[in-house]
């Protein structure tokens, strides 16, 4: 698909040409202290690039300061050795000054990627035709803002496969080897350093112990070496173990000595190859994977030797991730509970990890469903630095089939307030390092793109990845404001357009949780299978705890401390006891928290089972208008993409109406209960 989607939202697109002849930029760009391969370099070949696309202007670049009209981009050092004035500056980590004057601009970077940051954003402005002066510093919320690659090695099978990966193949790996050709990477790290983002972890936390070997280890060096010039920090997930398997040691304990030297070894080689080396993420006792569990050692001691491996090369760290859990457990069990899992595991840990081990935290404690509350381990960490773990590639969400604009679901994670200690406790500030003083803490994000030209294999989705760094950067931006930015970057500056991908994409994750599941029943995919398409049945009767406890009279996980998993239980008191009573548990987590009748009567008044048959009319209702409304746009966007999102949504449409019917009539048929409207079991 799409020649037009390879730059996705950094196409620099010509302004019209009125536009074009009355703006006005200094006559050159000065890119200071650049070198070949730093950002700042970077900085100024791309600057000169976008002015080249949206203005039709060849600015030359140089090295060194001249007097005269000019953008000067460098670290706030180099202004100052090269006799520039700034402002007395309150830069942190990766943050930026921006000066947009006439005749003068002025990018200072905190470090290299700042500069490189504040000239995309300058860029982001010219590209939109904003020609506003402007002067600001501006701060990442957070140090860490990484995504993670679920890609694969496929040594043994196909190519370069991506677990939950919807474009394609991996752009990093084939056939067990590292590719020769890496264009397609550091375009990657090029769409990444547009929006912020410091990092990423190439190879799937399900982690194949040959990316250890020497031939890749190398071939990681020339991956770091691609992302590099974009200020982009490589990292890889680790198996645990690889002591056994790729090194033949009899134990894999992480307490043995043996196994500690062959890990500090890894270390040394990998740093030896990447001496910027981001941090391993390491998914361990969870899903079959090994881990420090099987051999009687705590998660910590686990995390720990990765830590003390890492340690003596630079500033590297360990992404430990919580998603930690049984997956055989048994549903006749009235209380046991797959959502009580981290904070099981987790919470007598805090204090126990080494200052480099970070502990990264999906969202919600079961897996990235429409609706979850946060995960209450948020609230249990103080001592140890936390990254939210988010997913832009739509696993559970219609996998980029779907149009589902995922921020306002980001939001209400990061918006919700965990009333720590009676303190104001929201998670945004909590990944921010700040609510519990913790130096490293930020986000991760599932992207998973793939060699599809569109990335993730849709136009649309893209607003999702965009969205992401922007509010890992900055997670009080607005919603709305972040998705018309990156249409005016993707499609234009055309009102219609706007207008168009706006309502559709801010109805789009109501409309969908509508035609999936609701009232926090979770999304009500094939959960055994492939995580698409309506399968409600699945969600029952396997270890996986993913349960909905349906039968014929009610429904709903009964998570209370007095009658159920205790799971409520794990949120500080006032948070816990919203969702103890079924009075103050807002509707949409109803089902999460308590089992009730069908006939249970929710705050607007309806029953349960009244709602879901009218939600799934209502949210398969507002699909069907999408490809109407996407009509709207047909002759201002260009044909290829125009037809592909086309395409995409009209299946959605009709998607939508096997999922309404899928759910409604596996309730209906369940509790018998008829729908009020006539509607249900009529078809
Ligand atoms: O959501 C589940 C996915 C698995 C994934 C796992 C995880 C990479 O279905 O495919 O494995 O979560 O996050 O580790």
């Amino acid at each position: 698909a799409a020649e037009n989607g390879i730059d996705a939202w950094l196409r620099y697109a010509a302004l019209p040409c009125d536009v074009r002849k009355s703006a006005s930029v200094p006559a050159r760009i000065v890119a200071l202290n650049g070198t070949q391969t730093s950002p700042v370099y970077t900085a100024g070949q791309e600057l000169h690039k976008g002015i080249q696309g949206i203005l039709h202007k060849d600015l030359p670049v140089t090295n060194t300061s001249v007097n005269g009209s000019s953008i000067t981009i460098g670290t706030v050092n180099a202004f100052a050795s090269t006799g520039h004035v700034l402002p007395e500056l309150d830069l942190t980590g990766d943050g930026f000054w921006l000066s947009i004057k006439n005749d003068s601009v002025q990018i200072a970077g905190q470090n290299e990627r700042g500069a490189l940051y504040g000239t995309f954003q300058y860029l982001s402005m010219l590209a939109q035709g904003n020609f506003t002066e402007v002067t600001y510093e501006s701060n990442p919320s957070a140090p860490i803002r990484w995504v993670n690659q679920w890609d694969n090695m496929d040594d043994t099978g196909t190519h370069g496969s991506i677990e939950r990966g919807y474009a394609g193949p991996s752009i990093f790996f084939a056939e067990g080897l590292i590719v020769e050709d890496l264009t397609r990477v550091s375009q990657y790290a090029r769409l990444m350093a547009s929006i912020g983002l410091n990092g990423i972890i190439v190879n799937n936390v399900n982690a194949n112990v040959n990316l250890l070997n020497s031939t890749n280890m190398a071939g990681l060096g020339r991956i770091a070496d691609a992302m590099r010039p974009w200020g982009v920090r490589m990292g890889i997930s680790l198996n645990f173990d690889s002591p056994r398997t790729l090194g033949k040691l009899t134990t894999a304990d992480p307490l043995d000595q043996g196994v500690i030297e062959w890990w500090d070894d890894i270390a040394t080689k990998l740093h030896g190859h990447v001496p910027d080396f981001a941090g391993v993420l390491v998914k361990a006792n969870s899903e079959s994977q090994p881990g420090p569990l099987t051999y009687n050692r705590t998660l910590a001691d686990g995390a720990n030797l990765f830590a003390r491996a890492i340690k003596p090369h630079g500033d590297a760290i360990v992404m430990f991730r919580a998603f930690v859990y049984d997956n055989t457990i048994n549903e006749t069990n009235w209380k046991a509970d797959r959502a009580n899992a981290a904070v099981d595991f987790f919470r007598d840990l805090d204090g126990k990890f080494d200052d480099n081990v970070i502990v990264q935290i999906k969202y919600g404690p079961i897996d990235f469903q429409v609706r979850e509350p946060v995960s209450p381990l948020f609230a249990h960490l103080e001592q140890t630095g936390t990254v939210i773990e988010l997913q832009v590639t739509q696993e559970y969400l219609g996998q980029q089939c779907h149009l589902v604009y995922l921020p306002p679901l980001w939001k209400t994670i990061l918006n919700f307030d965990m009333k720590v200690d009676g303190q104001p406790s929201l998670v945004r500030d909590i990944v921010s390092g700040e609510r519990f003083n913790q130096k490293l803490a930020g986000y991760a994000a599932v992207v998973n793109v793939g060699t599809d030209k569109s990335w993730l294999g849709s136009h649309l989705a893209m607003s999702n990845f965009y969205a992401y760094g922007r509010l890992a950067w900055n997670p009080t931006s607005d919603d709305v404001a972040i998705l018309e930015d990156w249409t005016r970057l993707t499609f234009g500056s055309d009102r219609t357009i706007i207008d168009t991908i706006t309502k559709m994409s801010m109805e789009s994750w109501p409309a969908h949780e509508n035609y999936t599941g609701n009232l926090g029943i979770q999304s009500l995919t094939d959960i055994t299978g492939p995580h698409y398409g309506p399968k409600p049945q699945s969600q029952d009767g396997n270890g996986w705890g993913q349960w909905t406890r349906a039968d014929a009279k009610s429904i709903g996980m009964d998570r209370t401390v007095w009658n159920g998993t205790g799971y409520s239980g794990q949120y500080p008191p006032e948070v816990a006891s919203m969702f103890e009573n079924i009075e103050s548990t807002p509707d949409d987590l109803l089902l999460w928290f308590h089992h009730v009748p069908y006939t249970q009567q929710l705050k607007s008044g309806k029953t349960v089972i009244q709602h879901f048959y009218d939600a799934h009319y209502d949210g398969a209702a507002v699909a069907q208008t999408f490809p109407e409304q996407w009509k709207a746009v047909k002759g201002l966007v260009d044909a290829e993409r125009y037809d592909e999102v086309a395409f995409r949504l009209e299946y959605q449409a009709g998607h939508a109406l096997v999922w309404r019917d899928a759910i409604n009539d596996f309730y209906f048929n369940m509790s018998s209960i008829k729908d009020e409207q006539g509607r249900v079991g009529n078809h």
